[in-house]
């Protein structure tokens, strides 16, 4: 295996958070599947905002509101110019991909009867599971599960038997979460469409990693989060069909949401304003901005290129350790790689190695239900972004070589 040209030391420098030890040991931060890390153009973004430009957006006709509104705004236009919507209105800002799919399901709610269904798959990271159980419950429509097969491959062959004339929604993620695989969404959208049934596509773990175009998709949703692509935490985005965003009530009352209110009635705004009740989360909307601008100055070619060379480096090393069993397997996958070693709790196994340095996540990743498919409690999951180098592969090898010694 030979590295892409990709020069990551230099990204790294971006990165002040990864220049420390920890235990000291220097830190090996696997874990971007949880949250990615953000790189001094973000935090140079967000802190010119608060020092310069803050005020309320949409209100004032000072300066300040005025510059805050452009920047804000102009970040709306950033998302949309990365998933290639057709236009800003389809851009709706949120607190992340747990706030959009809830917007999603509450907006939804009253157009679903007894006797509906929601098909989702058996890979969906919770917050792509319990939203839609609850408006199940609330209305009486029944959730119905696409299975996975053994390497963590959605078996699609059995959506067209699953949708019938009650399917009202296929919400499927991009890129699962706990497996690392990534799922043929378009093709997945154009067998719901032919049978009339909108899709939501979780898009969390996808956008670090690859090119999104929500018009190729032909998504009628698409929900993701800013501090999974190197923005920051507590904002998210929903992009929704114009014609779908047009249909749907609001599903939080308060400002900005109205046009006009008395105590009679109510106008709603346009979209995407619509949806945006109270003070957005302005910096953040800023911050993901300039996320945007710094993945797209390093090409999104190049960071997939890069992170596949990653994944083949980890996956091949650890297949290589006697007792570990890798779990997600498919052909087609992100850089997550989850996975169990004989005799030994993930939880252990993940305390030990943060005492040398390797951070990656252990449990059950928000993603029960593929723990339960597996028969595990939870596994091991070591997650790559284009700033991780083979080196801190080795010292994650290494510190598990020393905490099988230790426990096994
Ligand atoms: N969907 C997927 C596929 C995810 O991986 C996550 C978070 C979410 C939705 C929720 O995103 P949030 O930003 O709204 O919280 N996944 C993980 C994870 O794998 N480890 O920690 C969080």
């Amino acid at each position: 295996m030979s590295s892409p040209a990709f020069d990551v030391q230099s990204i790294r420098n971006d990165f002040p958070i990864l220049h420390q030890e920890v235990h000291g040991c220097p830190l090996a931060f696997l874990d971007s599947a949880a949250s990615a890390q953000r790189p001094q153009q973000v935090l140079d973004a967000i802190d010119h905002y608060y020092s310069h430009d803050h005020a309320n957006v949409h209100r004032g006709v000072h300066t300040l509101s005025h510059r805050a509104t452009d920047a804000y705004e102009g970040a709306r236009e950033k998302v949309r110019a990365f998933i290639n919507a057709k236009t800003t209105q389809e851009i709706v800002f949120t607190s992340g991909t747990t706030e959009a799919i809830n917007l999603v399901a509450a907006s939804l709610g009253p157009s679903i009867c007894a006797g509906d269904e929601i098909l989702i798959t058996h890979m969906e990271h919770h917050s792509n599971i319990v939203p839609w159980k609850m408006l199940c419950e609330r209305s009486g429509a029944v959730l119905k599960v696409v299975p996975i097969d053994r390497d963590g491959v959605l078996l699609t062959d059995k959506i067209p038997d699953m949708i019938n004339a009650r399917t009202r929604l296929l919400a499927v993620t991009h890129v699962s979460n706990a497996l690392g695989t990534v799922n043929p969404v378009k093709s997945i959208v154009a067998t719901a469409h032919t049978a009339g049934v909108p899709v939501l596509l979780d898009g969390a773990q996808a956008t670090l990693h690859a090119a999104v175009d929500v018009q190729e998709l032909d998504c009628d949703f698409y929900a993701f989060s800013g501090h999974k692509m190197c923005g920051p935490t507590g904002i998210g985005v929903l992009y929704g069909r114009e014609a779908w965003l047009e249909r749907l009530p609001p599903w939080q009352g308060g400002g900005e949401m109205i046009l006009s209110v008395t105590f009679t009635d109510t106008v709603y705004n346009k979209l995407p304003y619509k949806f945006e009740a109270g003070t957005p989360n302005i910096a953040g909307a800023i911050g993901l901005g300039a996320a945007i601008d710094y993945l797209l100055h390093i090409g999104r070619g190049n960071i997939a290129a890069y992170e596949k060379y990653l994944l083949d480096y980890l996956t091949d090393r650890l297949a290589q350790i006697e007792g570990l069993r890798l779990i997600g397997t498919a052909p087609d996958k992100a850089g997550v790689q989850s996975f169990v070693i004989d005799g030994i709790h993930p939880h252990d196994l993940g305390t030990v190695l943060d005492h040398k340095g390797v951070a990656i996540r252990t449990g059950h990743h928000c993603a029960m239900p593929v723990m339960d498919f597996f028969g595990v409690p939870g596994t091991a999951r070591a997650s790559l972004a284009f700033y991780n180098t083979t080196a801190e592969i080795d010292q994650l090898i290494d510190a598990l070589a020393v905490a099988r010694e230790m426990l096994a």
